[in-house]
């Protein structure tokens, strides 16, 4: 097993979160939000996301971190880290690879029965920089949407330089392909790190979600949007993973091409009833 990192103490230097997070007025920074973080072997990246996020002037922020029995001890070190920030960070720890789906439904449906009031959703290998944060939980405070999208697809998004050309054209491909089939006036239908309001989640019916893997995100937006909530979209800068491996194999890329048309064959099928 490799060497494990160790998280970083609470006392150690100024933690730096990119970009520069914009200040929340006082009732809103003091918002009950919890960040559900799926992970599968991000046992280098979690410290350092866990660590941004405490560092954010957000005294009510929680973390769930859902691990899958990590092979190189990510859940040792959400333990670690649970003990590093009390009350702060929970771990729910599930005995083997079971899907990112699963583990956001499982991560969602702690995060509501525990009392948050806003359920924010992040990807652990540094990908959604948590700067962002602040913006998305003020946007959504600010308007009616049921839930704030960071999105590469809206103008002034972006996407890591790092991406070659056959990822862009991957991810750009699969946004239309969704689009066409399901309808979404959504720019980034793949997104995953987004910021949704506690009964707009709860509406959701989330033990009858059925994606396991990416088509997740997709299955969220178009549950959300057929139920007439509001999906607003705010520009992120979106990064390359830093260490560490994707977990995107043939399977979940399958289940990603195949949900929307079954989502669609559900939603004409429920109509015609
Ligand atoms: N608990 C759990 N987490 C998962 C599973 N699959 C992926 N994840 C986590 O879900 C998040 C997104 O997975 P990534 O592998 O980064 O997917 P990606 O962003 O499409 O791929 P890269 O851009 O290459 O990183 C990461 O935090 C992963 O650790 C899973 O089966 N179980
Ligand atoms: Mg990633």
């Amino acid at each position: 097993m490799p060497s494990q990192p160790t998280p970083p103490s609470p006392s150690s230097e100024p933690v730096r979160v990119t970009p520069a997070p914009v200040a929340l007025p006082e009732p809103w920074a003091d918002s009950r939000i919890t960040v559900v973080v799926p992970t599968y072997d991000e046992a280098e990246n979690l410290p350092v996301l866990v660590g941004q996020l405490m560092a954010l002037d957000l005294p009510r922020l929680r973390v769930v971190v859902v691990d899958d029995n990590s092979p190189d001890g990510t859940g040792e070190v959400a333990d670690k880290l649970a003990v590093d920030f009390p009350g702060r960070v929970g771990v729910i720890h599930r005995t083997r690879k079971d899907g990112l789906g699963r583990a956001y439904v499982a991560g969602m449906t702690r995060a509501l029965a525990e009392g948050a009031d806003f359920v924010a959703q992040m990807d652990a290998d540094l990908s959604h920089p948590v700067g962002y944060v602040p913006q998305l939980l003020g946007t959504l405070r600010s308007t009616n949407a049921g839930v704030v999208i960071g999105s590469r697809y809206v103008p002034g998004g972006s996407l890591s330089e790092q991406w070659g050309l056959s990822r862009r054209l991957l991810s750009g491909w699969a946004n239309a392909y969704v689009k066409t089939v399901l309808s979404m006036p959504v720019r980034d239908v793949t997104a995953g790190f987004k910021v949704w309001r506690a009964p707009a989640l709860e509406v959701l019916d989330l033990a009858s979600i059925e994606s396991t893997g990416y088509a997740f995100q997709v299955e969220m937006h178009y549950r959300a949007y057929r139920r007439g909530q509001k999906l607003v979209e705010v520009p992120i800068h979106f990064e390359d993973r830093v260490v560490g491996q994707s977990k995107l194999d043939g399977a979940v890329a399958l289940e990603a091409a195949l949900r929307p048309l079954r989502l669609r064959r559900a939603e004409r099928t429920h109509r015609r009833r």
